[in-house]
């Protein structure tokens, strides 16, 4: 696979990244095989004594199929790729696994505001715990969000988590992920936004289930290397 892509601490990543790496190899080959005709055309057919420019107006059949036949085989690996997306995209943006716990994100210019369920697990009471640009979840569950815009259209975008949607005002879109691994993560904020876009995004912590009744209680977690300096 594609050593250089962030690591994967999504459930659904493996199958996500097969075919973010298939389009990678087919059109990477695809582009290199372009520039290689490209260049070879200029220095065979170029400009040179005594040869004279024609024009061809690309009518007989010969002419036509530099055209159509790269079109139809372009064709035939785009739909290759679908067959392969389109189970991926149903089971992952189309269905949603039962939650296990639901957060409130809500971008406004140039951060991100969280919500999250206190310890009775329920959002919109009173035990809710509100962070700035901190995301806190306990490993291996299902986490939906409420994802929201105060002002202008951002996209909230984990890497780790091969998790990225746009948010628009007026609207709350849903999403899910299951973070396999305990860790920090970069979050960020992915759609052009303002002045601050380059410096909106937070830290998503993936908590093992113990640190993450910790948090939920106010106590230090110390495996949370950034939660010093950044709270
Ligand atoms: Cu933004």
């Amino acid at each position: 696979m594609l050593q250089w892509l962030p690591e994967n601490i999504a459930s659904y990543g493996a199958q996500y990244d097969a075919v973010f790496a298939n389009i990678y190899y087919i059109v990477g080959a695809w582009f290199l095989a372009a520039e290689l005709f490209l260049f070879f055309c200029i220095f065979a057919f170029g400009r040179r004594k005594g040869r004279k420019a024609g024009y061809l107006p690309g009518h007989s059949w010969k002419a036509m199929s530099w055209v159509l036949i790269p079109a139809v085989v372009i064709l035939g690996f785009d739909l290759a790729i679908d067959h392969q997306q389109v189970p991926m995209w149903r089971a992952i943006k189309e269905k949603q696994p039962p939650a296990d716990q639901t957060v409130t994100v809500k971008g406004k210019q140039f951060v991100w505001d969280i919500t999250h369920p206190g310890a009775d697990g329920k959002l919109g009471t009173e035990d809710d715990k509100q962070t700035m640009n901190q995301l806190y979840v306990p490993v291996d569950k299902v986490i939906h969000l409420n994802l929201e815009a105060e002002d202008v259209i951002h996209s909230f975008f984990i890497p780790n988590l091969r998790f990225k949607q746009d948010v628009v005002p007026g609207r709350s879109i849903k999403g899910w992920f299951k973070a396999v691994k305990t860790g920090q993560y970069k979050i960020s904020c992915a759609e052009l936004c303002g002045v601050g876009h380059g410096n909106m995004g937070g830290w998503i912590h993936v908590l093992s289930e113990q640190d993450y009744q910790k948090w939920l209680r106010g106590e230090e977690i110390t495996t949370s290397r950034l939660d010093k300096d950044s709270l």
